[in-house]
């Protein structure tokens, strides 16, 4: 598969020996940018060359969807998986966490977070949760297909500081996955090709709303903004999700479900199974991603699914964020 690099198992062990020699002296939460700094550094200089080059062809062309390594990570140990939504107190998680912040900054992207969403916490944990009904029902449940912070604006919409940005890249690394349950991606263009000139033009129109994902604990909206948003690299960007994308009239309501139709019968729906150690980077502007129910194949034995997730800003898109003063990389957004 074109997106799709392999790394031998010697490969693969390298990167967790490398970074286990740091990663328990930083705490990703309290210092993540000099963390993926030195952890770019390192993965930098024993990554083979030509699987160097390979990560960074992909990730230049602005319109590649994703990328996904395998067997990026050789995880030697791990605690249990979470079964609620914080993370766990051994530091042994940390050694893949700073693999995935090298892996981004590879990428040419910072790791951010939002200070409305779980507190600031940077690295998400993505299994299921059982600490109360809601994480229950969100963690388990089929994720329709969606972008990432979908009421966040584009460093082409020249958004103030202060207003919320959509990161343009995220990264999930597979820790545990015993039910081989995929994660799914559609690229944009393939959508695009489905529409017609009409449908595209109507979802280019700045007639629609965005609302926070469930994930936040406020509600942030905004408003006049289209779905489709021509990027500076030339190719379309989309914001998307089924819930909490709304039209504001007639012509920009039925675009919206006419896209809706095409996402949810497309038949170029991707399926990857993240595998301990597998990482992959998902541009949030040209695609959609999704994952089926999990609901049922939770045991809350500690060996249950368990990706890590961390959103991914490019450096032209930094200054954009306002961030608290004493930790750079949480950001804010005004009231
Ligand atoms: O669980 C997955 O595979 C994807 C999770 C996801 O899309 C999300 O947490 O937003
Ligand atoms: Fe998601």
């Amino acid at each position: 598969m074109q997106n799709e690099i392999i790394f031998s198992s010697s490969q693969g062990r390298k990167v967790w020996n490398t970074l286990d020699s740091i990663a328990h002296n930083y705490d990703q939460e309290k210092n993540p940018i000099e963390l993926e700094n030195i952890a770019h550094d390192l993965l930098k200089k024993i990554i083979d060359d030509s699987m160097l080059k390979k990560i960074q062809e992909i990730a230049n062309n602005e319109m590649s969807s994703h990328i996904i390594i395998r067997n990026f990570l050789a995880i030697q140990s791990l605690p249990y998986t979470p079964t609620d939504d914080c993370s766990p107190d051994s530091v042994s998680w940390r050694t893949p966490a700073s693999a995935l912040l090298g892996l981004l900054r590879l990428t040419g992207h910072s790791a951010r977070s939002f200070m409305d969403e779980m507190n600031g916490r940077l690295c998400h944990m993505v299994m299921p949760a059982r600490n109360n009904e809601k994480s229950f029902l969100r963690s388990t449940k089929k994720l329709g297909f969606h972008t990432e912070v979908v009421n966040g604006y584009f460093y082409e919409e020249s958004p103030c500081i202060g207003k919320p940005v959509s990161p343009e890249v995220f990264g999930l690394l597979g820790l545990r996955n015993p039910d081989g349950i995929a994660t799914t991606l559609i690229p944009l263009e393939r959508v695009l090709k489905s529409l017609t000139p009409d449908v595209i033009s109507a979802l280019m129109k700045p007639n629609f709303c965005a609302i926070s994902q469930s994930s936040f604990d406020r509600e942030i909206i905004i408003k006049d903004v289209p779905v489709l948003k021509k990027l500076h690299g030339g190719g379309m960007g989309l914001r998307y999700s089924r819930s909490k994308v709304m039209a504001n009239n007639t012509e920009a309501s039925e675009a919206l479900h006419q896209l809706t139709d095409a996402i949810n019968h497309s038949e170029h729906i991707e399926q990857v199974v993240l595998n301990p150690g597998d990482a992959l980077i998902l541009n949030n502007r040209t695609c959609v991603h999704g994952r089926g129910s999990i609901t049922g194949t939770q045991k809350f034995d500690g060996m249950d699914r368990w990706l890590i997730r961390i959103y991914g800003y490019k450096f032209a898109t930094l200054p954009m964020l306002k961030t608290l003063p004493e930790k750079k990389h949480v950001i804010m957004v005004d009231i």
